[in-house]
């Protein structure tokens, strides 16, 4: 197996804190074994945990006013997978990587493929992007994609959904995830409903490219590009499309795609009772679409979002695989310390969801008891689980603490070295 940090600088710093560590855990098991849960069950569901980490993720994001990009960033898909492969041998919980074309230039996928395995990663969900033209494009995405008004563009636009069906499957993965910027700007620009239609139409051609064994994931967004209306704007229109199209056409939930106080656990719920939950881009928001760290200002949210997930689990739902991927804009951090981060934050949510007594929630319910049922919750939600996680880390090989052996390595310095900034070079500032 290929690695990027050396694995004798992870054991030696795990030695210095494992009896510390091993303090921490055996106090925590004892608490937890008073409320007759097993800390090792936990601990193996914790370890089994992986989140995607978006190839856009691991470079400098920005705003459409600028982009303040570090030294030693990827400057392209090898670089990114190497970055990634960094993330997953400090954070043990993110073995998989999700590619958005054309940003990711691939001239031999089975290079690529063949570089991500010696290095244990998997491609997962593949992203289309027509929200941009590209240089020299016949016809432009101006006025959108998939529903453009014009024929061509639309026809553009499915066929670079189809060549990205064809990179995934070169590659490994199964499943696609489109995200549209289509929308209108002024109130009557647009005709709502033969835009939905152009866009379902579209739609279909790109469920008809799908292999027998792929998912198609449609990610909505109430706003930005387009600031009055767009065609996918809410989980409403999301499940429309996606029931329409067919049972391989399921929902996705990017935290940051909603009002503000949306209540997103709730969504989340009826998605998973018809079936319709493909999966979810992980990041924390205050305004819109910020794509702030995960966890970093509604760790509460993020918390009740695991709880359904963790119940749909418990009660054996069928056809419930939701895919598991971060989409965030590290603007001002390491791209990668950022990542580590928000993978163990949302895996920390997972394992407090996991110490909710679903029994004794189902029976507060049922009771009528609010105060006890929101104090089952609060509860496991107040556990600081952080023992766990490192004990889950350490078990696998992968760093107690993680973002310190990443400093001690002097990873990015390296990479300045390596990786010379290319003055042309643009950035995937929209995320
Ligand atoms: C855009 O706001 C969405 O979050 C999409 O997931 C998008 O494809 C991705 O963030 C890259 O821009
Ligand atoms: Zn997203
Ligand atoms: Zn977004
Ligand atoms: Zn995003």
């Amino acid at each position: 197996m290929l690695r990027r940090i050396d694995e004798a600088l992870i054991n030696q710093a795990n030695h210095s804190l494992l009896n510390e560590l091993e303090a921490d855990y055996a106090a925590l098991g004892d608490k937890l074994g008073r409320q007759n849960i097993d800390i090792e069950a936990i601990t193996r569901s914790a370890a089994e945990f992986q989140i995607a980490v978006p190839s856009w993720g691991t470079g400098t994001g920005g705003t459409r006013f600028a982009r303040f990009p570090g030294t030693g960033e990827p400057r392209n898909i090898f670089e990114k997978l190497e970055d990634c492969a960094v993330i997953n041998e400090l954070s043990g919980c993110t073995d998989s990587v999700s590619p958005h074309f054309p940003w990711d230039k691939v001239d031999d996928f089975s290079e690529l493929k063949q570089t991500a395995d010696e290095y244990g990663i998997k491609w997962v969900s593949v992203n289309s992007n027509t929200f941009q033209d590209q240089p020299g494009q016949e016809h432009s995405y101006k006025y959108g994609s998939l529903s453009n008004t014009s024929k061509e563009a639309r026809e553009l636009a499915i066929q670079h959904n189809l060549d990205c069906i064809g990179y995934g499957q070169q590659l490994g993965a199964k499943s696609l995830t489109v995200w549209v910027g289509d929308g209108s700007n002024h109130p009557g620009q647009q005709h709502f409903q033969r835009a939905f239609e152009r866009y379902l139409a579209s739609m279909e051609q790109i469920y008809k490219g799908l292999p027998d064994d792929w998912e198609m994931h449609i990610e909505h967004k109430m706003f930005e590009p387009a600031f009055y209306s767009t065609i996918i704007q809410d989980w409403g229109s999301n499940i429309l499309a996606a029931m329409q199209l067919g049972p391989k056409c399921k929902s996705l939930v990017d935290l940051g795609h909603h009002a503000p106080n949306t209540n997103i656990e709730m969504i989340v719920s009826r998605l998973i009772q018809f079936k319709k939950l493909g999966g979810f881009h992980f990041n924390d928001s205050k305004y819109g679409d910020d794509d702030l760290d995960s966890g970093s200002l509604h760790p509460y949210q993020q918390f009740l979002i695991f709880n359904e997930l963790v119940d749909a689990e418990y009660r054996k739902e069928e056809e419930f695989n939701p895919a598991y991927m971060l989409d965030q804009s590290h603007n001002v951090t390491d791209p990668a310390e950022s990542l580590i981060n928000s993978a163990i934050e949302v895996q920390r949510s997972f394992v407090k969801a996991l110490l909710v007594n679903r029994e004794a929630l189902y029976g507060y319910q049922e009771d009528n008891d609010a105060l006890m049922a929101s104090l089952e919750l609060k509860n496991a939600f107040n556990l600081d689980v952080s023992p766990i996680l490192a004990m889950a880390r350490y078990r696998k090989g992968a760093a107690i603490n993680p973002l310190a052996v990443y400093r001690s390595s002097g990873y990015r310095s390296k990479m300045a070295e390596l990786r010379p900034r290319d003055p042309n070079a643009t950035g995937s500032g929209i995320v």
